[in-house]
């Protein structure tokens, strides 16, 4: 799709929710301005990004004039906006439903599980560990039984629930946690990474 002024992301590479908002930008082929907002050091603090973020978080997205923060709420955006063959979230009540419980999960079980493990042990933010780690593996079993019959999270097609999950659980390692006991869901990494426009998160 041909925009005259591209959206501007506003993220940090190493976050892994900016990652999902970027990943889905690049899976709809949408060209994208990237403003760097370096929370370590406190840019998300400042005035001008708490316009864009009262709660100062990234990722941000300014698409012409409409605002969007929190990553899952881009995803929705994105989807609801620029995918008119409604593959990505599916118009229909159940599809819909099925997309909604994996954001859930993604604002949930992998935030507090996988990704706060990460952040404690990659980046030194002082919490439980072992707590989170725990969080993860129970995730990471259900996810393990849940993909172990299909193709992608929600069936045989890649949806917004792919996009959500994909970010945090391919960099689990980085919290201390294997995925070597997990080969479906290392499988269905590999088939996201195989998607047209993927790119990865930077180690
Ligand atoms: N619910 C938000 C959470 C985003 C979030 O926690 N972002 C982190 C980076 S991974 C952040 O900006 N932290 C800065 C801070 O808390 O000061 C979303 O999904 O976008």
């Amino acid at each position: 799709m041909h925009l005259a002024q591209p959206i501007t992301l506003y993220g940090y590479k190493l976050s892994g929710h900016s990652h999902r908002a970027e990943l889905m930008l690049r899976l709809l082929g949408l060209p994208f301005a990237f403003e760097a907002i370096d929370i370590f050091a406190g840019a998300q603090k400042t005035e001008r990004f708490q316009k864009l973020n009262p709660f100062g978080t990234v990722p941000v997205i300014d698409d012409r004039g409409t605002v969007v923060a929190d990553s899952v709420a881009i995803l929705v955006y994105l989807a609801n906006r620029y995918d008119d063959r409604r593959a990505w979230l599916p118009a229909d009540p159940a599809g819909a439903a099925e997309v909604q419980r994996w954001l859930s999960v993604a604002q949930g079980w992998l935030a507090f599980g996988p990704a706060r493990a990460r952040i404690i042990q990659k980046f030194g933010v002082k919490q439980d560990l072992a707590a989170a780690q725990a969080l993860a593996q129970r995730l990471f079993q259900v996810l393990e039984t849940e993909l172990s019959d299909r193709t992608f999270l929600v069936g045989e097609n890649p949806t917004l629930a792919d996009v959500a999950l994909y970010s945090y659980t391919s960099v689990a390692p980085e919290g201390g946690i294997d995925l070597a006991p997990y080969p479906a869901i290392r499988t269905w990494l590999s088939r996201v990474e195989g998607l047209p426009g993927f790119e990865g998160m930077p180690q």
